[in-house]
């Protein structure tokens, strides 16, 4: 565990992970009382995740995310009022209100896109990779995936052609154990996600992807590793959501359709990253508590102020639905 981070960094990283919380959190009340109508996937509890990569990142690299790409798009330095206008599908929103939560997208920030085919970015990524390596840029590109995308076949295929290529792409996969309702247990054998890489003959590594400090130095590692043309590199962070597979909750229907059990949401709900990473900080006097109060109340107000700003936005006009479409 790295543990040579000055304060402003952890705090940066403390910063970060509630950023992504509140605005997450923020949407329970309006899905649940309609005003926000497209699916919403949350990322609460796999925070640490996408911080991780924020301290070594430049604007230049790359991600592609998929239907729970929230967190990915405010690390990569998306505007936060763009993204909630997105989900509110209004015109302001950083794919024009035509998106939805699903595909969130900048190129502005290097947000290349997300998309809810499981696994359906992978290969892109895979292409903005190739192109650095043509152009001979030091830039990294990151696949964002669940467990999920470990079934597709182009996940296979793109490793191949990464490793084959030395290309300098980042696979990631958060592996919160389910794809839905399904546990990764009935869809896998038992043989870590990780070692999907290896197969390859490429770096992989698995990390607790719910401490902060160690997310952080694997990403570094892997980032470094792609800079300095050594990549690709695979990593499996163990993560878990807090929230339902779409929505607040999977029992939104009135049944229970969560299937996963009570003990091990609790037992992960005590690996909560945002408070792991409070009780590292006090523990070790490394700040105080009203400090990170003070940071959440600002944060609080910075999120409050974007809904009250999507709320007001228009939703795109009635005549330009076949704008941006294929046919
Ligand atoms: C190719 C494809 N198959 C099935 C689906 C339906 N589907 C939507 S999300 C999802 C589960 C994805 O699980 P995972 O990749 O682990 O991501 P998580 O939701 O756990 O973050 C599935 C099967 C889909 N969108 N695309
Ligand atoms: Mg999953």
């Amino acid at each position: 565990m790295k543990i040579s981070y000055k304060k402003k960094e952890l705090l940066n990283l403390y910063k970060q992970m509630v950023l992504i919380r509140r605005t997450e959190e923020s949407f329970v009340e309006p899905i649940l009382n309609g005003r926000i109508k497209c699916p919403v996937h949350l990322y609460s509890g796999e925070e640490a995740v996408a911080v991780g990569f924020s301290a070594y990142l430049k604007k230049e690299d790359v991600f592609f995310g998929n239907h729970r790409s929230h967190g990915h798009y405010i690390v990569k330095g998306g505007n936060l009022e763009a993204m909630v206008a997105e989900i509110y599908c209004k015109e302001d929103g950083c794919a024009g209100g035509r998106g939805g939560s699903m595909h969130i997208i900048d190129k502005s920030v290097g947000m290349l896109g997300a998309a809810p085919i499981v696994a359906g970015t992978i290969s892109l990524t895979l292409g903005a990779a190739l192109g650095f390596k043509y152009e001979k840029k030091k830039n990294v590109a990151v696949a964002f995936f669940g467990d999920g995308g470990t079934g597709e076949g182009v996940l296979f295929e793109s490793i191949n052609f990464a490793a084959l290529r030395k290309l300098p792409i980042i696979f990631s996969c958060e592996n919160n154990y389910y794809s839905t309702h399904l546990p990764i247990r009935e869809t896998r054998p038992n043989y870590p996600v990780y070692k999907i890489g290896r197969a390859f003959g490429i770096k992989s590594f698995q990390v607790d992807g719910n401490d902060i400090l160690k997310t952080t130095a694997v990403c570094e590692k892997a980032i470094s590793t792609c800079r300095k043309g050594e990549g690709p590199v695979f990593i499996e962070f163990k993560t878990y959501r807090l929230r339902g597979h779409v929505g607040p909750s999977d029992n939104i229907q009135g049944t229970q359709t969560d299937i996963r059990p009570i003990q091990e949401i609790e037992k992960w709900k005590k690996k909560d990253p945002i408070k792991r990473l409070e009780r590292y900080m006090l523990k070790n006097r490394i700040c105080e508590q009203k400090e990170l109060l003070n940071i959440s109340k600002k944060v609080e107000s910075q999120v409050f102020a974007a809904h009250q700003k999507a709320q007001i936005s228009n939703f795109p006009k009635g005549e330009e639905v076949e704008y941006y479409v294929f046919r």
